[in-house]
C-alpha cells in the first residue's frame, strides 16, 4: 500500500512539473495545416530556390522557393498532412546596382513574396512549376529599410544584395539580406498583420538544365506575438492543482486506514 501510494505522488507531481514546464515554453504550433514555433517563439524556415537574373535598373527579380524546414521539422515533418508542401513565389524590382567595387552591389524595392500550402507535393526547381497552387498560407510586401553596415552601408530599398560577377549570368555569386510585411493569407492571424520577417539568401548560377538561371537558398525568421494568459496569471492555479491532488492522495490513503 505504501509503495502504492509513492508511485501515486510521484505521478502528481510529475504532472505539475509538466504543466509548468510547458507554460515556460510554447510547443510547436500547428497553424493554418503547418507547425511552426509557438507564440513568442522564432519560427524559422529554411527553403531552396530559383529565380531570374536581373542586369540593370529597373529589372525585375522574380522566383519560386520551397521550405525544406521549419525549426527542428524537416521535409514534410513540418506538415499537419502529411505529404503537404509550402512554397513561395517571390518578386522585386532593381532600384540600384553597382559593378564597379569589389563587391558588385544590387539595392531592391517593390518587393512580394507569397507562401502556399499545398496538400499535393508538385513543386519543381529546375522548370520553376508548381509554387502558386493549393492555399495562399502567407502574403507579405517588401519593407523599407536602411542597412548600417556592409557594402549596402546607407542604401535604403527592401532587399539588399553583395557578391561577385554581377554582370555574368555563368558566374555569378553573392548572397541578399531583407525586411517582408505579412500583409494576409489563413497564417497572417498568427504571426501578426504587419509583422515583420526578416530574411537572407544566397545565389548562384543554377544548372544549365533549369529553366531559371539562378539557384539559391532563403532562410526566414518571424516571430509570433505572445498571447497573454486568459485568465490571470497560471502559477496560482499550478500551485491548486498539485494541493487538489495532495488533498486526494490524503483522502485515498485516510479511506484505506479506515478499512
Ligand atoms: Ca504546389
Amino acid at each position: 500500500m505504501k509503495h502504492m501510494t509513492k508511485s501515486l505522488a510521484v505521478a502528481a507531481i510529475g504532472a505539475v512539473l509538466a504543466l509548468s514546464a510547458s507554460h515556460a515554453q510554447a510547443a510547436p504550433t500547428p497553424v493554418a495545416g503547418v507547425i511552426v514555433g509557438g507564440p513568442g517563439e522564432t519560427t524559422f524556415k529554411f527553403s531552396n530556390l530559383t529565380e531570374t537574373f536581373p542586369s540593370g535598373v529597373g529589372d525585375v527579380l522574380s522566383g519560386f522557393g520551397r521550405v525544406s524546414q521549419i525549426n527542428q521539422l524537416f521535409g514534410d515533418d513540418f506538415c499537419v498532412n502529411t505529404g503537404c508542401e509550402l512554397t513561395y513565389a517571390f518578386n522585386f524590382t532593381v532600384s540600384q546596382i553597382n559593378l564597379g567595387g569589389t563587391l558588385n552591389t544590387t539595392v531592391f524595392t517593390d518587393g512580394a513574396a507569397n507562401f502556399f500550402l499545398d496538400d499535393t507535393a508538385d513543386s519543381d526547381l529546375a522548370t520553376a512549376s508548381g509554387f502558386t497552387d493549393g492555399t495562399p498560407w502567407l502574403n507579405t510586401v517588401g519593407f523599407t529599410t536602411t542597412e548600417t553596415s556592409g557594402p549596402n552601408a546607407g542604401a535604403t530599398g527592401q532587399l539588399f544584395s553583395a557578391g561577385t560577377q554581377f554582370a555574368d549570368v555563368t558566374q555569378i555569386i553573392g548572397n541578399g539580406n531583407g525586411v517582408l510585411q505579412i500583409t494576409g493569407g489563413a497564417a497572417a492571424g498568427y504571426f501578426g498583420i504587419d509583422n515583420l520577417i526578416t530574411f537572407s539568401s544566397s545565389f548562384q548560377s543554377a544548372i544549365e538544365a533549369w529553366t531559371l538561371p539562378l539557384a539559391g537558398t532563403a532562410e526566414l525568421q518571424v516571430v509570433a506575438p505572445q498571447v497573454p494568459p486568459p485568465t490571470g496569471v497560471p502559477e496560482p492555479a499550478t500551485i491548486a492543482l498539485l494541493g487538489v491532488g495532495l488533498l486526494g492522495l490524503g483522502v485515498m490513503k485516510r479511506g484505506r486506514v479506515k478499512v
